[in-house]
C-alpha cells in the first residue's frame, strides 16, 4: 500500500469510527450502551455516563411504527416546494408542492391547481424561502402556512387541513418578495413581506438608467383573502421581517442604505437599518383616504421613506448589511442579526411607542448589541430567556443569556454567552421547537446547514446540505441528528402535533375543486355517479368516476385535435386509497385523493389508441386499473 492510500485509509477509519459512535447515538435504546464502543472494562463514573448517554439517545428515537411529536415545515428553497418532516425522527413525511411543476400529484399541470396559481399558471419554477403559519393570540392555529417565491415576487398559502397549496398572489410593484411573516397578535389578520429589490416605479421602461429613482416596498396582505391590504415605500432593500405580540409594529432588516446598485456601492455605509412599521398608523391614513396608487395597480400605497419623515416608520441605525430579524417570544425584543457584523442588535419593542411619538431617539431603542461570534444570520429562542444564533462564518451555533447580554450592555462585566457549538457546515437559518410563539418550549433547535462536505456518501459535484437536530432541554446543547437535504431548506417552523389537524378524506364541497364541480352542474353530470363524455364544439369533457381498481370507463372516443379535459372522482371512502390519472404520450399525470375531484386538460393531436392508468398504486389489481383514449382522425 502506497503512503497516500495509507493515510487515506487512516482518515477514513478515523471518521469512520466517529461516524459509528454518531449512528450509535442515533440508534439508542437499549442498544445505547453498547453503540458507545467502549470496551473493556468501565469504571463507575465511566458507566453512568454510558447509561446516561444511552438514556439521552433513547428520548430522541422514534421507533418503527411511533409517531412524532412534531410536525416540521420545512422550505424546499430553490425546488419550489414545502416539505413536511417529523420531529424528532427528522423524517420526511410529505411534500407539498408550490411554486415548483410536480408529476406525481400533477401541480402545476391540473386545472385546479392551475387556477390556483392565477395570473402565473404558466410558472413552471419558484425559489421559496419563508414558511411560517397562522397564529391566533401568538400561538399557531393550524390553519395555514404561508410561503414566499422570491424569484417570482409570489406569496402562497397552503392549508393545513388537507396539506394542500390553495391560494397564490403575485405581489405588484415589487420584485423578490424575500423575508415574510406573520401578525401574530390577535390573531393572522396580514401577512408581512418584504420586497427586496429596488426598481423603476412602474417597472415599465422608464428610468432604466437612474437608480435614483428605484424603490422597493414593505408588502401587507389580507391573509384570510389573499389579498393585497397596502405596501409601504422604503429606503434601501428590505431582507428579513417578524411582527411583535402586540398587533401594532412589525420589523424589517435593510441593508443597502447607500442604495447603490454593486457590490462595492452597497457597501460603503458603516450602519444600515431595522426598519420599525407602525401596522395601527398605516391603517388609519388607508381609512382616511391618505394614499397613492402605482402604475395600474389599486394597492394603497403610503410613502415610509425617510425623508418622507412619516408616522409610519421608524429606521433603527444598526451596523452594516443586517440579516435575520426574529421576535424573542417574550414579546419584549427585535433582534436584528449582524451578518457582516460579528454583533446582534436586541431592540427593545416596549421603547417603540416613545419612539414612534417622538419621546426618544432611534438608537434609545436599542438595549443591546452583544458580540457573538463570526457572520450572525438569524436568533431562536427557547423560551427560558436564551436565544441561538447561528454564525455562518465560524459554523456554529452559539447560545447566549439575552438578560445578560443587556446588562453588558449597561457596562455590567458579565459573560453572555453560554456555549458555541460545531455545526456542519455553514449554517443558515435555525429554528426552535414552537420558538416563533409564544409556546416556545425549548426542546429541539433544528439549524439548518448549507454545506454537508464530508458528513455524507459524496455524489457527484451537488452534495446535500444538512439539517442538523439539536437538544436544547438541557443546560448544553447537544446534536443528535444529520439530515441530508435537497436544496434547500431556507427556513423552516416546527410545531406541536396538537396544533395541526388533517382531514383524513376530502369533503365533496370542498373550495380547491369547487369550479371543477360548477362545471359538471353546467354539463348536466353528476360527478358521483355519471360517467359521461361531454363535447363543446372542440373541447370535449370526459367525466368518469374511480374505485379501486377501476375507472368508470375504460375507453372513450376523441377526434384528433380536440381540446381533452379528463375529470375523475375518486369514490373510494377508504383512508389512504389515492388514485391517479396519467394518460400515455400527452404529458398528462395527477393523483385523486378519496373523495376528491380532479382534472387535466391536454391537446390530442396525435390519432391512435392512447392508454391510461392509475399511476397511485391502490389495489392488488391497480396495474389493471386503465383504458384506452381512442383518437379518430380528423
Ligand atoms: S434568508 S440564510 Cu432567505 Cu431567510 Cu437567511
Ligand atoms: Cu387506482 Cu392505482
Amino acid at each position: 500500500m502506497d503512503e497516500k492510500t495509507k493515510t487515506i485509509e487512516q482518515e477514513e477509519t478515523k471518521k469512520g469510527i466517529s461516524r459509528r459512535g454518531f449512528l450509535g447515538a442515533s440508534a439508542a435504546g437499549a442498544a445505547g450502551v453498547a453503540g458507545l464502543g467502549l470496551t473493556g472494562v468501565m469504571t463507575p463514573a465511566q458507566f453512568a455516563q454510558a447509561a446516561d448517554k444511552a438514556r439521552h439517545d433513547a428520548k430522541h428515537n422514534v421507533g418503527p411504527g411511533e409517531l412524532d411529536e412534531y410536525y416540521g415545515f420545512w422550505s424546499g428553497g430553490h425546488s419550489g416546494e414545502v416539505r413536511i418532516l417529523g420531529l424528532p425522527s427528522m423524517r420526511e413525511l410529505m411534500r407539498i408542492p408550490v411554486f415548483n411543476t410536480e408529476s406525481a400529484t400533477g401541480w402545476g399541470l391540473t386545472d385546479e391547481s392551475k387556477r390556483i396559481k392565477g395570473d402565473s399558471a404558466d410558472v413552471l419554477c419558484g425559489d421559496a424561502h419563508h414558511p411560517h403559519m397562522s397564529m391566533t393570540d401568538g400561538r399557531y392555529d393550524g390553519k395555514y402556512v404561508f410561503i414566499n417565491d422570491k424569484l417570482n415576487t409570489r406569496v402562497a398559502r397552503i392549508r393545513c387541513d388537507v396539506m394542500k397549496t390553495d391560494k397564490m398572489l403575485t405581489i405588484p410593484n415589487v420584485q423578490a418578495i424575500h423575508g415574510l411573516r406573520v401578525q401574530k397578535v390577535p390573531h393572522t389578520k396580514y401577512v408581512f413581506c418584504n420586497g427586496e429589490f429596488r426598481i423603476p416605479q412602474p417597472n415599465d421602461g422608464r428610468d432604466l438608467n437612474d437608480p435614483t429613482k428605484y424603490f422597493t416596498m414593505f408588502n401587507v396582505i389580507d391573509a384570510e383573502k389573499m389579498e393585497m391590504a397596502f405596501q409601504v415605500i422604503v429606503d434601501g432593500n428590505l431582507d428579513n421581517t417578524d411582527a411583535d405580540y402586540t398587533g401594532r409594529f412589525a420589523a424589517a432588516t435593510c441593508y443597502n442604505s447607500e442604495e447603490g446598485v454593486t457590490l462595492a456601492e452597497t457597501m460603503r455605509n458603516e450602519r444600515d437599518w431595522l426598519v420599525v412599521f407602525d401596522i395601527h398608523s398605516i391603517e388609519k391614513a388607508i381609512k382616511a383616504g391618505k394614499f397613492q396608487t402605482i402604475g395600474d395597480s389599486k394597492v394603497p400605497v403610503v410613502d415610509g421613506r425617510k425623508k418622507a419623515n412619516s408616522a409610519y416608520t421608524k429606521y433603527i441605525p444598526v451596523p452594516k448589511s443586517p440579516h435575520g430579524c426574529n421576535t424573542s417570544p417574550d414579546g419584549e425584543y427585535f433582534v436584528a442579526n449582524g451578518k457582516l457584523s460579528p454583533t446582534v442588535t436586541i431592540v427593545s419593542i416596549k421603547k417603540l411607542p416613545d419612539l414612534f411619538a417622538g419621546k426618544i431617539k432611534e438608537r434609545d431603542a436599542i438595549v443591546g448589541e452583544p458580540e457573538l461570534g463570526l457572520g450572525p444570520l438569524h436568533t431562536a429562542f427557547d423560551g427560558r430567556g436564551n436565544a441561538y444564533t447561528t454564525l455562518f462564518l465560524d459554523s456554529q451555533i452559539v447560545k447566549w443569556d439575552v438578560k445578560k447580554a443587556i446588562e453588558a450592555y449597561n457596562g455590567k462585566k458579565v459573560n453572555y454567552i453560554k456555549q458555541k457549538l460545531d455545526v456542519h457546515y455553514q449554517p443558515g437559518h435555525n429554528h426552535t421547537t414552537m420558538g416563533e410563539t409564544r409556546d416556545a418550549d425549548g426542546k429541539y433547535l433544528v439549524s439548518l446547514c448549507k454545506f454537508s462536505k464530508d458528513r455524507f456518501l459524496p455524489t457527484g459535484p451537488l452534495r446535500a446540505e444538512n439539517d442538523q437536530l439539536i437538544d436544547i432541554s438541557g443546560e448544553e446543547m447537544k446534536l443528535v441528528h444529520d439530515g441530508p437535504t435537497f436544496a434547500e431548506p431556507h427556513d423552516c417552523m416546527i410545531v406541536h402535533r396538537s396544533k395541526v389537524k388533517p382531514k383524513k378524506l376530502w369533503t365533496r364541497d370542498d373550495p380547491i375543486f369547487a369550479e371543477t364541480v360548477a362545471q359538471a352542474k353546467r354539463d348536466g353530470v353528476t360527478l358521483e355517479t355519471d360517467n359521461k363524455v361531454i363535447r363543446d364544439g372542440n373541447r370535449v369533457r370526459v367525466y368518469m368516476t374511480s374505485i379501486a381498481p377501476n375507472f368508470g370507463m375504460t375507453e372513450f372516443n376523441v377526434k384528433q385535435g380536440d381540446t381533452v379535459t379528463v375529470c375523475i372522482t375518486n369514490l373510494d371512502q377508504v383512508e389512504d386509497v389515492t388514485h391517479g390519472f396519467a394518460m400515455c404520450q400527452h404529458g398528462a399525470s395527477m393523483e385523486i385523493g378519496p373523495q376528491a375531484t380532479s382534472s387535466i386538460t391536454f391537446k390530442a393531436d396525435k390519432p391512435g389508441v392512447f392508454w391510461y392508468y392509475c399511476h397511485w398504486f391502490c389495489h392488488a389489481l391497480h396495474m389493471e386499473m386503465r383504458g384506452r383514449m381512442i383518437v379518430e382522425k380528423a
